[in-house]
C-alpha cells in the first residue's frame, strides 16, 4: 500500500529564460505536471506546485553577448514572456518565481556556505582555458575549434554539432575564444567539487534499491550513470553572470547553474509560503510530504543523482519520492530546435489559435512521449480535434443539452424506470473516476486521457443507440430518463476532464449551470437534480479546416528553407521505433541498374525509371526530380526495395522503391553499390 502523504511538493523544471516555451517543453514537463496537480487539488490534497525561470548559466551570457544586451535584460524579457504564456495556457503553478531574485540568491548562497563550512566540498585546482584579452576563464561553450573526430571547424568545447561527439576543450584543434577570437592559454583555477563518488553507495541503496518503481526510462538512465562510477563535479564556475561564490577564494566565481537552479524550487516555495502564510519547511523538511519532480529526460541525472546528493549532504531536506520524466517530442519528424526555429512556440500558438488551448493540451497529452520519443504533426492535431474532441466529446454534450432544451425547456427531466442499457451506462459512469485515478497515480497520462474519452464515447453511443429524437413521439418518459442520464454523464465529464481540459471544464459547468465540483463527487448519476435549469449550449469545440493547419505547415517549410539557405544544419531525423530482426528480413533488397529515366508529365517531383533487377526490368517512380536530371541517373547502380507492393501514382504503377540518403542540408544522394555488384544481387 503506497505511503499516505499529508502534503505534496511538486516541482517542474525551471525553463531557461533565454527563449520561449515550445510544445516539447509542454508535452515533456508542464502539461503532465499540470494534469497531476489539478487532479490532486480536485481530490482536496494539500499541494504546492512551484516553478520559475532559470536565469543563470553560460547560455544566457552567450545570448546576451549575441544580442548586445545585459544578461538581466535577456532574462527579464523571456521571464515575462514565459510566465504570461504559461498563465494563458492554463499551466496552474502556485508560484512562478525566478532565480535572479534576491531571495533565491540568498537561499542558494547560504546553502552553499553551509555545505562549505561543513566540509562537504572538495577544493581542487585544475587547468582551464583562459582568455588573456578578456581576462576571463572560458566555459566550454566559449571555446570553438576543429573537431578531432570529424574535422568540423566550428565545434564547441563541449560538443561538436556536426557529428554529435561529446568533447572536452583540450581535445579541440586550434581552439579559439569566442569572446576575443584569440587563442586561449591554460591557467590554474580552483573550484569546489561535490564528491559524488562518496555518495555512490548511498545512491545505490536509496535509488537503485529503494525506487525500483520509478519509470524504466528514468531508473535505467540512473542505473547506467551509477554503474559507470560517479565522479566529483565542480559546483562553481569562472563566470561573471550567476550567484557569486561568497566564500574565501571565491572571487570572480559563481555557483554552477545546476547547483543553484534546483535550489530555486526551495526559494520559490519560500516566496509562496510568505505570500500565503505557510511554513515552507513543511513542504521541504517534513517526512509526511511527498516531493515529486516533473522534468524532461535531459535533466534526469541532475534531479535523481546530483540534487539528491546535495540535499543528502545538507542533511535536513526530504528527497524526491518520484521523478516521472518524459522523453522528447519531435516536430514533423525532426528534433525540435530553438537555434533553427524548428518548433511550435507557445506564445505563437496562443496568437494563432485563440481560445483553443485545450486542443493542444489534448493532442500533446494523447501523444505524450511518456516512454519513448514521439512526434507532433499538424495533421494529427487537426484529426484529434475533428474526430475526437468535436465528433465525440463535443457532439455528445451538445446533443444532450440541445435535446433537453428542445423537449424539456432546458430543465433536467425526471429519471424513470431503468432498462439494461441504462444500467450499462451507469456502471461505466461509476467506474471511470477510479480508472482515471489509477492511471494518473502511475503518471500514465495518455491512458488516463483515454479513460476519460471512453466515458464520452459511451455517452455518444448511448444517445446514438437509444435515438431519443425518434422516441420522443411515442415515449416522452423514456426520453426523459435517457436525457437525465446523458446530463449526468456530462456533469461527470466536467469534473473528470478538468485536469486535462480545464478550459472545456469551465465552459461545461457554465452550460450545465453548476459549480465546479470535486473528484470524490464523480461516479454518481445524481450530480444534477431533476428540474435543474440548464443554460443555453455553446459549442465546446469547432471543426478545424485544412487551411488553418496548412498555414502552420507552410510556416515550418519556410523555416526549413531558410535553414538550408543559411546553412543551418538540420538535426539528423529522430530515430524510428525499434524493429525486430525478422521485421527487417521481410524486406527484399536488390541491386538494380537504371536503364531509362524520364520526367513524369504533370509532376515537378517525379522521375520515372526502368530498372533492371536481374530477374526482370521494373518501372519505378521516385520523388527526386528536384535533385537529379533523368540523364544523370541512367546507368547508375541503385538499391531497390523489390518486394514492396506496387502503387499507382498519377496513373503509373510503381513497382518498388529506390533508396536515397538525405543529407542534413536536404541534399539527396542515391544509395548505390560498387560497379561489380550484379543486377538482382540480393542485399542482406
Ligand atoms: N533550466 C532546463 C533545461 O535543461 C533547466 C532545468 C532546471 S530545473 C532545476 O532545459
Ligand atoms: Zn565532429
Amino acid at each position: 500500500m503506497a505511503k499516505k502523504f499529508k502534503r505534496h511538493t511538486i516541482t517542474s523544471a525551471l525553463p531557461y529564460a533565454n527563449g520561449p516555451i515550445h510544445i516539447g517543453h509542454l508535452a515533456g514537463v508542464y502539461i503532465p505536471a499540470d494534469i497531476y496537480v489539478r487532479y490532486l487539488r480536485s481530490k482536496g490534497e494539500d499541494v504546492v506546485w512551484v516553478c520559475g525561470s532559470d536565469e543563470h548559466g553560460v547560455a544566457i551570457e552567450l545570448k546576451a553577448r549575441k544580442e548586445q544586451k545585459t544578461p538581466q535584460q535577456v532574462v527579464d524579457f523571456y521571464h515575462n514572456q514565459i510566465k504570461e504564456s504559461f498563465a494563458e495556457f492554463g499551466i496552474s503553478f502556485d508560484i512562478y518565481h525566478r532565480t535572479s531574485s534576491e531571495l533565491h540568491h540568498k537561499t542558494a548562497s547560504d546553502f552553499f556556505k553551509q555545505m562549505e563550512v561543513e566540509g562537504k566540498f572538495r577544493i581542487e585546482t585544475s587547468e582551464q582555458f583562459y582568455d588573456e584579452k578578456e581576462r576571463q576563464f572560458l566555459a566550454d561553450r566559449y571555446i570553438k575549434g576543429t573537431c578531432p573526430v570529424c574535422g568540423f571547424q566550428e565545434a564547441y568545447g563541449d560538443q561538436c554539432e556536426n557529428c554529435g561527439s561529446t568533447l572536452s576543450p583540450v581535445e579541440l584543434k586550434n581552439p579559439k575564444s569566442m569572446l576575443s577570437g584569440e587563442a586561449p592559454i591554460m591557467k590554474k583555477t580552483q573550484h569546489w567539487y561535490l564528491p559524488l563518488d562518496e555518495y555512490e553507495a548511498w545512491l545505490k541503496d536509496w535509488l537503485l534499491e529503494g525506487h525500483k518503481e520509478w519509470k524504466p526510462n528514468v531508473y535505467g538512465q540512473c542505473k547506467s550513470w551509477i554503474d559507470n562510477g560517479l565522479k566529483p563535479r565542480p559546483m562553481t564556475r569562472d563566470l561573471n553572470w550567476g550567484i557569486p561564490v561568497s566564500v574565501e577564494g571565491g572571487e570572480g566565481k559563481v555557483l554552477y547553474v545546476w547547483f543553484d537552479a534546483p535550489i530555486g524550487y526551495i526559494s520559490a516555495t519560500k516566496q509562496w509560503a510568505i505570500d500565503n502564510g505557510k511554513r515552507w519547511e513543511d513542504y521541504w523538511k517534513a517526512d509526511d510530504t511527498r516531493l515529486l519532480h516533473f522534468i524532461g529526460k535531459d535533466n534526469i541525472v541532475f534531479h535523481c543523482i546530483v540534487f539528491p546528493a546535495i540535499l543528502k549532504a545538507e542533511g535536513s531536506y526530504i528527497l524526491p519520492d518520484n521523478v516521472p520524466a518524459n522523453e522528447f517530442l519531435n516536430l514533423e519528424g525532426s528534433k525540435i530546435s530553438t537555434s533553427r526555429n524548428w518548433a511550435v512556440w507557445l506564445h505563437e500558438y496562443l496568437e494563432d489559435f485563440p481560445g483553443k488551448q485545450d486542443i493542444l493540451r489534448y493532442t500533446l497529452t494523447a501523444n505524450a512521449p511518456e516512454t519513448k520519443d514521439n512526434d507532433f504533426t499538424w495533421k494529427d492535431f487537426q484529426i484529434k480535434n475533428n474526430s475526437e474532441l468535436v465528433a465525440i466529446f463535443g457532439n455528445f454534450v451538445n446533443r444532450a443539452v440541445v435535446l433537453t432544451h428542445k423537449y424539456f425547456e432546458g430543465k433536467v427531466p425526471e429519471r424513470g424506470e431503468l432498462q439494461p442499457s441504462d444500467n450499462e451506462v451507469i456502471k461505466s459512469v461509476k467506474v471511470t473516476p477510479q480508472r482515471i485515478a489509477n492511471s494518473l497515480d502511475q503518471f500514465k497520462f495518455r491512458d488516463a486521457l483515454f479513460r476519460l474519452m471512453e466515458l464520452a464515447r459511451t455517452g455518444n453511443k448511448y444517445l446514438a443507440d437509444t435515438e431519443p429524437w425518434k422516441l420522443i413521439k411515442e415515449d416522452r418518459g423514456r426520453v426523459g430518463t435517457i436525457l437525465n442520464i446523458a446530463i449526468q454523464i456530462s456533469a461527470n465529464l466536467s469534473v473528470l476532464c478538468e485536469p486535462f481540459l480545464p478550459f472545456t471544464a469551465e465552459k461545461l459547468t457554465s452550460i450545465l449551470a453548476i459549480k465546479k465540483s470535486t473528484w470524490d463527487k464523480a461516479g454518481s448519476v445524481d450530480l444534477i437534480a431533476s428540474d435543474h435549469q440548464l443554460n443555453k449550449t455553446v459549442l465546446l469545440f469547432e471543426k478545424m479546416e485544412d487551411k488553418e493547419v496548412a498555414a502552420q505547415v507552410n510556416k515550418l517549410l519556410k523555416t526549413k528553407k531558410m535553414n538550408e539557405q543559411e546553412g543551418r544544419l538540420s538535426d539528423l531525423p529522430a530515430m524510428k521505433e525499434e524493429i525486430l530482426f525478422n521485421d527487417f528480413t521481410k524486406m527484399d533488397l536488390r541491386v538494380g541498374e537504371i536503364k531509362t529515366a524520364e520526367k513524369l508529365e504533370k509532376s515537378d517531383k517525379l522521375l520515372k525509371f526502368s530498372v533492371d533487377i536481374g530477374l526482370e526490368t521494373r518501372t519505378i517512380l521516385s520523388g527526386v526530380a528536384k535533385h537529379f536530371t533523368p540523364q544523370a541517373m541512367i546507368g547508375k547502380k541503385v538499391i531497390v526495395v523489390a518486394n514492396l507492393a506496387p502503387r499507382r501514382i498519377m496513373g503509373v504503377e510503381s513497382q518498388g522503391m529506390l533508396l536515397f540518403a538525405e543529407n542534413r542540408d536536404g541534399k539527396l544522394i542515391a544509395v548505390s553499390t560498387d560497379d561489380d555488384a550484379q543486377n538482382g544481387a540480393s542485399i542482406n
